[in-house]
């Protein structure tokens, strides 16, 4: 019997992507929601992980009459290689796009870029001092060159273990060295990986996954952090800034321009093109009231982050932009954009445009981003979206009217600021508000939307209940976006929904309860806050002993299984919403789970209920704050003006 279609309301939460699936049915178009419904259950033994096609004598699965595959593999063997290729491919995302503005910096430390520039020298100097160079009276230049040198042998080094490790808490590091699994360069961890599951290499599950906690810290502590830091000394450290979320940001007598995937270093150049006045004038000549720029995924975050763009939407309304049939044009970089995509827009006018060599689809028009002249190929791509205005039917256009005021910009650097002001900007603050009990505890909800899930339900319902208890919440990707959409990323969140504890923190410091750090190679700030918890003291001397937890709600790409995996090997417990596919060993299952927990002080919980999530959070945080020895109760009571200066802020 054909499976019964689900109703609209319960495939996503928000009413703009409500109303615009609507419209994609009235105007015949297929989304991601439809070929879901398409798709018959999903293969048992792929969600299982007991599928190998590593060699050409298979493929071969696991089944009761056939536990080994034609070599003698095991479901702990297939399993756990199935799931290093995973972790080994997320790191490559990230590190490779790390990578690309590594090579940008440099050229531009050597002075061969006209159009980037080192934005933020402060934040140079900073990172340069933190990997241990010498800073002292050397010019800009010279300095950025050392240092590009430095991240460039972060991904090439063999033998030495990644210098960025050395910013860990040392009891952290212990950790990594009894296990063994202190990485060396990126690249040889990810070639490394690839390796050790090609057939007949590594058959030891526990050897594979320790490989994959290694590969991962190479993401966590190299490429994503290298990623985060060299767009902060290029583009600039965010700073918390006003914006707003979700497809209400499209403008009707506006030629809309849409960027969508990772990477900021186009996207910076459009936002600073489109305000261009030949572009002004070009766009007026169109008829358009101008040019609005929108972004999508976490390119939008990149650029949220720094200049307060406006976000269309997360990961699963990027067909849905489209359907507005208001997107002159969707550039796209690399990572999360749906092949579907030229689809979708051959209903519409809408110019689907890939801008990477390594990253193109059929029926996109490519124009390979000219790094050389960055700034008049930004400018020649607007001029073509202005161009295609003319092309909108009007009787297509439908934009929805829901858009929603958020705050982001929160980097360590920002949240120092906010918390100790310029001249002793400090975590203290927060470890005394968190000693108190005022917070609870910190947790990262981090990761996509998967369309298993309602979408951003389990985002919503968890940061909804978490911030009740006060718990602080930080949050990137797809579901910091998600709690844009729902209006949680503003200050007055708090003083609506926060705990009383959270609430007072909040509003003494001026801060929404919910903290957007940014896109997912940001997940490396989170990381970074937690060191800065440990650092300022009282609150253990590692990381595993900070009470806080990561939750991946409604993951869905390669890039947030390693994610989870560094998190974890830094000592965080980490809840995902959907099940790793590893159901087939309960040997991995088990080492993932129990075993990380007693190694590391973190392991991997699945749970696919909210409400069960925040039971387990509230557990996992009281058992920290116990071993603390913090875990007191506390007079609950409004702060006077002398708790507020005690409060140190
Ligand atoms: Fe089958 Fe072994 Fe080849 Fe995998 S590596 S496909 S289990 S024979
Ligand atoms: S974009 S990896 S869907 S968070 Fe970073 Fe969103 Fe996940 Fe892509």
């Amino acid at each position: 019997m054909a499976k019964e279609p689900k109703k609209v309301e319960d495939l996503v939460s928000d009413p703009a992507s409500i109303e615009i699936i609507q419209k994609s049915q009235k105007d015949c178009v297929e989304t991601c929601f439809t070929r879901a419904d398409s798709q018959s259950v999903s293969c048992k033994f792929g969600t299982q992980g007991i599928c190998c096609k590593i060699c050409h004598m298979g493929p071969c699965k696991i089944t009761p009459n056939g536990q080994r595959g034609v070599c003698g593999a095991d479901a702990d063997t297939i399993v756990a290689r199935n799931f290093l290729r995973e972790v080994a491919a997320g790191t490559a995302a990230h590190s490779d796009h790390g990578r690309h503005l590594v090579l940008r910096f440099k050229k531009v430390a050597e002075g061969k870029e006209k159009d980037f520039k080192i934005t933020d020298e402060k934040a140079l100097y900073r990172i340069a001092k933190e990997y241990g160079l010498e800073t002292e009276g050397k010019a800009v230049n010279a300095l950025a060159l050392e240092l590009a040198d430095l991240f460039i042998s972060e991904f090439t080094s063999q033998e030495e273990d990644l210098k960025t490790l050395e910013l860990a808490p040392e009891k952290t590091r212990a950790v990594w060295s009894k296990y063994n699994i202190a990485p060396q360069g990126v690249d040889r961890m990810v070639v490394e990986s690839m390796h050790r599951t090609h057939m007949g290499v590594d058959h030891d599950y526990r050897n594979l996954l320790d490989m994959a906690f290694k590969t991962s810290l190479a993401d966590g502590w190299g490429g994503a952090r290298i990623a985060t830091e060299v767009s902060d000394i290029m583009f600039g450290t965010p700073e918390p800034l006003r914006s707003s979320a979700n497809l209400g940001v499209l403008e009707e007598k506006k030629v809309n321009i849409i960027v969508h995937g990772h990477e900021p270093a186009l996207s910076e150049m459009l936002a600073a093109a489109i305000h261009d006045p030949e572009i002004r004038e070009y766009a007026a000549k169109a008829g358009a009231e101008g040019v609005n720029l929108a972004g999508l995924c976490c390119t939008a975050n990149e650029i949220l982050m720094r200049r307060g763009v406006q976000v269309a939407g997360n990961f699963l309304q990027q067909e849905l932009a489209i359907i507005t049939g208001a997107v002159e044009m969707m550039v796209v970089d690399v990572q999360c954009v749906m092949p579907s995509l030229p689809n979708v827009a051959k209903s519409y006018h809408t110019e689907v445009v890939s801008t990477t060599d390594i990253a193109k689809t059929i029926g996109a028009t490519h124009i390979a981003f000219d790094e050389d002249h960055a700034y008049n190929s930004a400018k020649d791509l607007i001029k073509r979206a202005v161009d295609n205005f003319k092309n909108r039917d009007p009787q297509k256009v439908q934009i929805p009217k829901f858009k929603e005021p958020l705050i982001a910009g929160f980097s360590v650097e920002a949240i120092k600021y906010m918390l100790g002001g310029t001249f002793r900007g400090s975590f203290r603050p927060l470890n005394d508000a968190i000693i108190s009990g005022r917070i609870k505890g910190v947790v990262g909800i981090v990761g996509c939307n998967n369309i298993k899930t309602k979408t951003d339900s389990y985002i919503n319902a968890l940061t909804k209940e978490l911030i009740k208890r006060d718990v602080l919440i930080l949050q990137t990707g797809c579901a910091a976006q998600a709690s844009a959409k729902a209006g949680k990323l503003t200050p007055e969140t708090a003083l609506a929904e926060a705990g009383p504890g959270l609430r007072e923190i909040c509003e003494t410091v001026g801060i929404p309860p919910v903290l957007h750090m940014g896109s997912c190679v940001d997940n490396s700030r989170i990381l970074e806050a937690a060191t800065q918890i440990v650092y300022e003291g009282g609150l253990g001397d590692s990381l595993a002993q900070v009470p806080a937890v990561g939750v991946a709600p409604e993951w869905m790409s390669e890039k947030a299984v390693a994610i989870g995996c560094y998190f974890v090997a830094s000592g965080v417990d980490v809840i995902l919403g959907q099940p790793f596919n590893i159901g087939g060993s309960e040997n991995v299952t088990k080492y993932l789970g129990e075993e990380a927990v007693k190694r590391f002080g973190g392991g991997f919980h699945y749970i696919p209920d909210p409400m069960a999530a925040v039971e387990k959070i509230m557990e996992i945080i009281d058992a920290a704050r116990e071993a603390l020895g913090i875990n007191k109760k506390t007079e609950r009571k409004l702060l006077d003006m002398k708790d507020r200066r005690n409060l140190n802020v």
